[in-house]
Protein backbone atom coordinates (compact mmCIF):
# COMPACT_ATOMS: atom_id res chain seq x y z
CA UNK A 1 0.00 0.00 0.00
CA UNK A 2 0.72 3.83 -0.59
CA UNK A 3 1.69 5.35 3.10
CA UNK A 4 0.18 8.63 2.44
CA UNK A 5 -1.06 11.72 4.86
CA UNK A 6 -3.26 14.42 3.89
CA UNK A 7 -1.90 18.47 3.63
CA UNK A 8 -4.09 21.03 3.45
CA UNK A 9 -1.63 23.27 1.04
CA UNK A 10 0.57 26.09 2.21
CA UNK A 11 -1.32 26.96 5.07
CA UNK A 12 -1.11 23.55 6.95
CA UNK A 13 0.19 24.44 9.98
CA UNK A 14 1.96 20.70 9.26
CA UNK A 15 4.54 21.57 6.45
CA UNK A 16 5.70 19.26 4.09
CA UNK A 17 9.46 18.94 5.03
CA UNK A 18 7.93 16.93 8.24
CA UNK A 19 6.10 14.70 6.32
CA UNK A 20 9.01 13.98 4.20
CA UNK A 21 10.58 12.21 7.48
CA UNK A 22 8.37 10.04 8.30
CA UNK A 23 9.28 6.55 7.40
CA UNK A 24 7.55 4.81 4.54
CA UNK A 25 5.41 8.35 3.93
CA UNK A 26 5.56 8.62 0.51
CA UNK A 27 2.62 10.20 -1.08
CA UNK A 28 0.47 13.39 0.03
CA UNK A 29 -3.05 13.88 -0.08
CA UNK A 30 -4.47 16.98 -0.93
CA UNK A 31 -7.03 19.36 -2.83
CA UNK A 32 -7.33 22.65 -3.78
CA UNK A 33 -8.73 25.19 -0.71
CA UNK A 34 -11.26 27.72 -1.55
CA UNK A 35 -12.90 27.50 -4.61
CA UNK A 36 -16.47 27.55 -4.33
CA UNK A 37 -18.00 24.19 -5.61
CA UNK A 38 -19.71 26.38 -8.42
CA UNK A 39 -16.49 26.92 -10.29
CA UNK A 40 -14.06 24.10 -12.10
CA UNK A 41 -10.36 23.63 -10.87
CA UNK A 42 -7.95 24.69 -13.51
CA UNK A 43 -5.19 22.76 -14.60
CA UNK A 44 -2.72 25.08 -13.67
CA UNK A 45 -3.91 25.63 -10.39
CA UNK A 46 -3.78 21.39 -10.02
CA UNK A 47 0.14 21.56 -11.15
CA UNK A 48 0.58 24.16 -8.56
CA UNK A 49 -0.16 22.45 -6.11
CA UNK A 50 1.72 18.92 -7.79
CA UNK A 51 4.71 20.85 -8.17
CA UNK A 52 4.74 21.90 -4.51
CA UNK A 53 3.92 18.45 -3.04
CA UNK A 54 6.95 17.20 -5.67
CA UNK A 55 9.87 19.87 -4.56
CA UNK A 56 9.38 18.46 -1.34
CA UNK A 57 10.19 14.75 -2.73
CA UNK A 58 6.59 13.73 -2.36
CA UNK A 59 3.50 12.77 -4.53
CA UNK A 60 0.38 13.89 -4.89
CA UNK A 61 -1.28 10.66 -4.86
CA UNK A 62 -4.90 11.88 -3.80
CA UNK A 63 -7.32 14.35 -4.34
CA UNK A 64 -9.81 14.57 -1.37
CA UNK A 65 -12.08 16.08 -2.12
CA UNK A 66 -13.47 17.38 -5.28
CA UNK A 67 -16.80 18.71 -3.81
CA UNK A 68 -20.13 17.43 -5.02
CA UNK A 69 -22.57 20.77 -5.50
CA UNK A 70 -25.53 20.70 -2.98
CA UNK A 71 -27.93 20.84 -6.46
CA UNK A 72 -26.41 17.33 -7.32
CA UNK A 73 -27.27 15.70 -4.24
CA UNK A 74 -30.83 17.71 -4.68
CA UNK A 75 -30.86 16.95 -8.11
CA UNK A 76 -32.03 20.46 -8.82
CA UNK A 77 -32.76 22.01 -12.11
CA UNK A 78 -28.70 22.96 -12.08
CA UNK A 79 -27.34 19.66 -11.59
CA UNK A 80 -26.37 19.24 -15.06
CA UNK A 81 -24.39 22.43 -14.66
CA UNK A 82 -22.76 21.42 -11.71
CA UNK A 83 -22.08 17.97 -12.78
CA UNK A 84 -20.41 19.59 -15.64
CA UNK A 85 -18.35 21.75 -13.57
CA UNK A 86 -17.46 18.64 -11.64
CA UNK A 87 -16.32 16.91 -14.54
CA UNK A 88 -14.01 19.80 -15.87
CA UNK A 89 -12.43 19.64 -12.17
CA UNK A 90 -11.71 15.63 -13.25
CA UNK A 91 -10.16 16.78 -16.48
CA UNK A 92 -7.67 19.40 -14.60
CA UNK A 93 -6.83 16.86 -11.73
CA UNK A 94 -6.68 14.16 -14.45
CA UNK A 95 -4.19 16.17 -16.61
CA UNK A 96 -1.97 16.75 -14.10
CA UNK A 97 -1.44 13.03 -13.68
CA UNK A 98 -3.44 11.75 -10.39
CA UNK A 99 -5.54 8.93 -10.81
CA UNK A 100 -7.33 8.48 -7.35
CA UNK A 101 -10.14 11.33 -6.59
CA UNK A 102 -12.06 10.65 -3.58
CA UNK A 103 -15.74 12.31 -3.14
CA UNK A 104 -18.08 12.25 -0.36
CA UNK A 105 -22.57 12.36 -0.56
CA UNK A 106 -23.09 13.95 2.25
CA UNK A 107 -26.23 16.63 2.83
CA UNK A 108 -25.12 19.69 3.75
CA UNK A 109 -22.90 18.46 6.16
CA UNK A 110 -19.59 16.68 6.13
CA UNK A 111 -17.96 14.71 9.16
CA UNK A 112 -19.94 16.01 12.20
CA UNK A 113 -18.42 15.74 15.71
CA UNK A 114 -19.81 17.45 18.37
CA UNK A 115 -16.68 17.99 20.36
CA UNK A 116 -13.30 18.55 18.41
CA UNK A 117 -10.49 18.51 21.93
CA UNK A 118 -12.99 15.87 24.30
CA UNK A 119 -9.71 15.08 26.72
CA UNK A 120 -8.91 11.22 27.26
CA UNK A 121 -7.52 9.69 30.41
CA UNK A 122 -4.10 10.04 29.11
CA UNK A 123 -4.51 14.08 28.99
CA UNK A 124 -4.30 13.62 24.80
CA UNK A 125 -7.58 15.36 22.85
CA UNK A 126 -9.56 13.64 20.97
CA UNK A 127 -12.61 13.97 18.63
CA UNK A 128 -15.85 12.87 20.03
CA UNK A 129 -19.52 12.81 18.98
CA UNK A 130 -22.89 12.30 21.29
CA UNK A 131 -26.23 12.20 19.71
CA UNK A 132 -27.86 13.28 22.59
CA UNK A 133 -25.73 16.87 21.78
CA UNK A 134 -26.01 17.07 18.17
CA UNK A 135 -30.10 16.77 18.48
CA UNK A 136 -30.20 19.74 20.28
CA UNK A 137 -27.36 21.55 18.16
CA UNK A 138 -29.23 25.08 17.09
CA UNK A 139 -28.30 24.18 13.21
CA UNK A 140 -30.23 27.21 11.71
CA UNK A 141 -28.65 30.15 13.98
CA UNK A 142 -25.35 29.49 13.61
CA UNK A 143 -22.43 28.67 11.49
CA UNK A 144 -21.73 25.29 11.17
CA UNK A 145 -18.24 24.26 10.18
CA UNK A 146 -15.21 21.84 10.82
CA UNK A 147 -11.83 22.35 10.03
CA UNK A 148 -11.87 19.24 7.63
CA UNK A 149 -14.71 20.47 5.68
CA UNK A 150 -14.37 22.29 2.01
CA UNK A 151 -17.59 24.14 2.87
CA UNK A 152 -19.15 26.52 5.29
CA UNK A 153 -22.51 27.76 4.82
CA UNK A 154 -23.99 30.88 6.21
CA UNK A 155 -27.32 30.54 8.62
CA UNK A 156 -29.43 31.98 5.29
CA UNK A 157 -27.83 29.40 3.15
CA UNK A 158 -28.53 26.82 5.51
CA UNK A 159 -32.20 27.56 6.55
CA UNK A 160 -32.26 27.70 2.83
CA UNK A 161 -31.06 24.04 1.91
CA UNK A 162 -32.54 22.56 5.08
CA UNK A 163 -36.28 23.67 3.15
CA UNK A 164 -35.11 22.49 -0.15
CA UNK A 165 -34.13 18.90 1.18
CA UNK A 166 -37.59 18.42 3.09
CA UNK A 167 -38.59 17.12 -0.40
CA UNK A 168 -35.62 14.79 -0.44
CA UNK A 169 -35.95 11.87 1.59
CA UNK A 170 -33.38 8.21 1.19
CA UNK A 171 -34.82 6.72 -1.74
CA UNK A 172 -34.80 9.93 -3.57
CA UNK A 173 -31.16 10.63 -2.53
CA UNK A 174 -30.20 7.19 -3.65
CA UNK A 175 -31.72 8.16 -7.07
CA UNK A 176 -29.68 11.29 -7.26
CA UNK A 177 -26.46 9.73 -6.35
CA UNK A 178 -27.50 6.89 -9.00
CA UNK A 179 -28.49 9.86 -11.60
CA UNK A 180 -24.65 10.91 -10.51
CA UNK A 181 -22.28 8.13 -11.18
CA UNK A 182 -24.43 7.02 -14.27
CA UNK A 183 -22.84 10.82 -15.43
CA UNK A 184 -18.99 11.04 -13.87
CA UNK A 185 -18.29 7.53 -14.30
CA UNK A 186 -17.70 7.09 -17.76
CA UNK A 187 -15.84 10.42 -18.01
CA UNK A 188 -13.45 9.00 -15.12
CA UNK A 189 -13.35 5.98 -17.30
CA UNK A 190 -12.29 7.94 -20.11
CA UNK A 191 -10.03 10.55 -18.22
CA UNK A 192 -8.55 6.65 -16.72
CA UNK A 193 -9.54 8.39 -12.99
CA UNK A 194 -10.77 6.01 -10.07
CA UNK A 195 -13.43 7.91 -7.81
CA UNK A 196 -13.53 7.00 -4.40
CA UNK A 197 -16.60 7.40 -2.54
CA UNK A 198 -16.34 8.20 1.46
CA UNK A 199 -19.07 6.79 3.23
CA UNK A 200 -20.63 9.01 5.93
CA UNK A 201 -19.69 10.20 8.84
CA UNK A 202 -21.23 9.69 11.18
CA UNK A 203 -22.57 6.65 9.25
CA UNK A 204 -26.57 7.52 9.91
CA UNK A 205 -29.07 10.73 9.47
CA UNK A 206 -27.97 13.81 11.18
CA UNK A 207 -29.62 16.85 11.56
CA UNK A 208 -33.28 15.66 9.39
CA UNK A 209 -31.19 15.01 6.12
CA UNK A 210 -30.65 11.56 4.53
CA UNK A 211 -27.31 9.73 4.50
CA UNK A 212 -27.20 6.84 1.86
CA UNK A 213 -23.62 5.85 2.04
CA UNK A 214 -23.70 4.45 5.29
CA UNK A 215 -24.00 0.11 5.72
CA UNK A 216 -23.06 -2.62 3.64
CA UNK A 217 -26.19 -2.90 1.75
CA UNK A 218 -25.49 0.98 0.74
CA UNK A 219 -22.60 0.37 -1.00
CA UNK A 220 -23.19 -3.08 -2.72
CA UNK A 221 -26.33 -1.02 -3.95
CA UNK A 222 -24.15 1.98 -5.26
CA UNK A 223 -21.44 -0.10 -6.74
CA UNK A 224 -23.68 -2.88 -8.21
CA UNK A 225 -25.88 0.57 -9.74
CA UNK A 226 -23.23 1.84 -11.79
CA UNK A 227 -20.86 -1.54 -11.62
CA UNK A 228 -17.64 -0.22 -13.42
CA UNK A 229 -14.60 -0.23 -11.70
CA UNK A 230 -13.71 3.46 -11.98
CA UNK A 231 -16.92 3.85 -9.48
CA UNK A 232 -15.57 2.68 -6.27
CA UNK A 233 -14.60 3.03 -2.60
CA UNK A 234 -12.96 5.32 -0.20
CA UNK A 235 -12.74 2.64 2.40
CA UNK A 236 -12.32 4.52 5.95
CA UNK A 237 -12.38 2.39 9.03
CA UNK A 238 -13.27 5.34 11.20
CA UNK A 239 -16.65 6.41 9.57
CA UNK A 240 -18.07 2.60 9.02
CA UNK A 241 -16.86 1.63 11.99
CA UNK A 242 -18.70 3.74 14.01
CA UNK A 243 -21.97 1.50 13.43
CA UNK A 244 -21.92 -2.25 15.51
CA UNK A 245 -23.46 -3.51 12.86
CA UNK A 246 -21.19 -2.90 9.84
CA UNK A 247 -18.61 -5.78 10.01
CA UNK A 248 -15.43 -4.15 8.42
CA UNK A 249 -13.31 -7.38 8.06
CA UNK A 250 -16.06 -8.75 6.07
CA UNK A 251 -16.79 -5.56 4.29
CA UNK A 252 -13.19 -5.38 3.56
CA UNK A 253 -13.14 -8.16 1.92
CA UNK A 254 -16.36 -7.94 0.00
CA UNK A 255 -15.44 -4.48 -1.45
CA UNK A 256 -11.90 -5.30 -1.92
CA UNK A 257 -11.87 -5.38 -6.29
CA UNK A 258 -13.60 -1.13 -5.62
CA UNK A 259 -11.32 -0.27 -2.72
CA UNK A 260 -9.53 2.77 -4.15
CA UNK A 261 -8.65 4.89 -1.32
CA UNK A 262 -8.04 3.61 2.46
CA UNK A 263 -8.60 5.75 5.56
CA UNK A 264 -7.18 4.49 8.82
CA UNK A 265 -8.55 5.43 11.94
CA UNK A 266 -9.75 3.47 15.10
CA UNK A 267 -13.30 4.75 17.25
CA UNK A 268 -14.45 3.68 20.51
CA UNK A 269 -18.44 3.43 20.42
CA UNK A 270 -20.46 3.80 23.82
CA UNK A 271 -23.58 2.82 22.45
CA UNK A 272 -25.44 2.71 19.31
CA UNK A 273 -25.14 6.79 18.26
CA UNK A 274 -21.61 7.89 20.64
CA UNK A 275 -18.40 7.26 20.09
CA UNK A 276 -14.72 8.51 21.01
CA UNK A 277 -12.01 8.83 18.50
CA UNK A 278 -8.95 7.12 20.15
CA UNK A 279 -5.32 6.01 18.99
CA UNK A 280 -4.99 3.76 16.26
CA UNK A 281 -3.42 0.90 17.86
CA UNK A 282 -6.13 -1.55 17.78
CA UNK A 283 -6.76 -2.66 21.30
CA UNK A 284 -8.07 1.39 22.09
CA UNK A 285 -11.12 0.94 19.83
CA UNK A 286 -13.46 -1.63 18.73
CA UNK A 287 -12.69 -1.48 14.89
CA UNK A 288 -10.68 -4.57 14.70
CA UNK A 289 -8.16 -1.76 12.97
CA UNK A 290 -5.33 -4.61 13.03
CA UNK A 291 -6.84 -7.45 11.29
CA UNK A 292 -8.84 -5.15 8.71
CA UNK A 293 -5.93 -3.15 7.53
CA UNK A 294 -3.41 -6.90 7.13
CA UNK A 295 -6.86 -7.64 5.47
CA UNK A 296 -6.78 -4.44 3.14
CA UNK A 297 -3.04 -4.98 2.70
CA UNK A 298 -3.56 -8.51 1.53
CA UNK A 299 -6.15 -7.60 -0.89
CA UNK A 300 -5.41 -4.12 -2.39
CA UNK A 301 -1.66 -3.98 -2.23
CA UNK A 302 -1.73 -1.39 -4.59
CA UNK A 303 -4.01 1.45 -2.60
CA UNK A 304 -2.93 4.38 -0.92
CA UNK A 305 -3.76 4.68 2.20
CA UNK A 306 -3.25 6.96 5.14
CA UNK A 307 -3.80 7.23 8.94
CA UNK A 308 -7.07 9.32 9.28
CA UNK A 309 -7.48 11.93 12.52
CA UNK A 310 -5.15 11.84 15.27
CA UNK A 311 -5.07 13.10 18.48
CA UNK A 312 -3.50 16.12 19.89
CA UNK A 313 -0.86 14.63 21.63
CA UNK A 314 2.35 16.54 23.29
CA UNK A 315 1.04 19.85 23.93
CA UNK A 316 0.16 20.56 19.73
CA UNK A 317 -2.01 22.50 19.03
CA UNK A 318 -3.26 22.88 15.27
CA UNK A 319 -6.46 21.57 13.24
CA UNK A 320 -8.25 18.85 15.25
CA UNK A 321 -7.70 15.80 13.85
CA UNK A 322 -4.85 17.04 11.59
CA UNK A 323 -1.81 17.59 13.84
CA UNK A 324 1.47 16.01 12.76
CA UNK A 325 2.41 13.78 15.91
CA UNK A 326 -0.51 11.24 16.65
CA UNK A 327 -0.97 10.90 12.99
CA UNK A 328 3.06 10.00 12.42
CA UNK A 329 2.34 7.34 15.23
CA UNK A 330 -0.41 6.00 13.09
CA UNK A 331 1.42 5.94 9.89
CA UNK A 332 4.19 4.08 11.38
CA UNK A 333 1.29 1.22 13.39
CA UNK A 334 -0.17 1.09 10.09
CA UNK A 335 3.00 0.47 8.08
CA UNK A 336 4.17 -2.28 10.82
CA UNK A 337 1.04 -4.05 9.97
CA UNK A 338 1.47 -3.78 6.31
CA UNK A 339 5.21 -5.07 6.53
CA UNK A 340 3.70 -7.85 8.57
CA UNK A 341 1.39 -8.55 5.99
CA UNK A 342 3.25 -8.49 2.91
CA UNK A 343 6.68 -9.80 5.07
CA UNK A 344 8.59 -6.59 4.77
CA UNK A 345 9.15 -6.47 1.27
CA UNK A 346 8.48 -3.13 0.85
CA UNK A 347 11.59 -1.15 -0.45
CA UNK A 348 13.03 1.97 2.12
C1 LIG B 1 -12.54 13.88 7.64
C2 LIG B 1 -12.42 13.36 6.28
C3 LIG B 1 -13.61 13.81 5.44
C4 LIG B 1 -13.40 13.43 4.02
C5 LIG B 1 -14.51 13.81 3.11
C6 LIG B 1 -14.34 13.08 1.82
O1 LIG B 1 -11.61 14.18 8.25
O2 LIG B 1 -12.26 12.00 6.26
O3 LIG B 1 -13.70 15.18 5.51
O4 LIG B 1 -12.29 14.10 3.55
O5 LIG B 1 -15.72 13.50 3.67
O6 LIG B 1 -15.04 13.71 0.84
Amino acid sequence: MHMTMRWFGPDDAVKLWQLRQIPALTGVVSALSGIPSEVAWTRQGVRQLRQQVEEAGLTLRVIESIPVHEDIKLGNLRRGERITTFVESLEAVAAEGIQTVCYNFMPVFDWTRTNVAYPLPDGSTTLMFRQAEIDRLPVDAAELHLPGWAEAFTPAQLQQLRLEYAAIDSAQLRRNLVYFLQAVVPEARRLGVRLALHPDDPPWPILGLPRVVSTAADLQFILDAVPDEHSGLTFCTGSLGARPDNDLLSMAATFAPRIHFVHARNVMRHSERDFDEVPHVSRYGNTQLAAVVMRLAALCPHVPVRPDHGRMIWGETGRPGYGLYDRALGAMYLQGLIDAEHGQAGRA
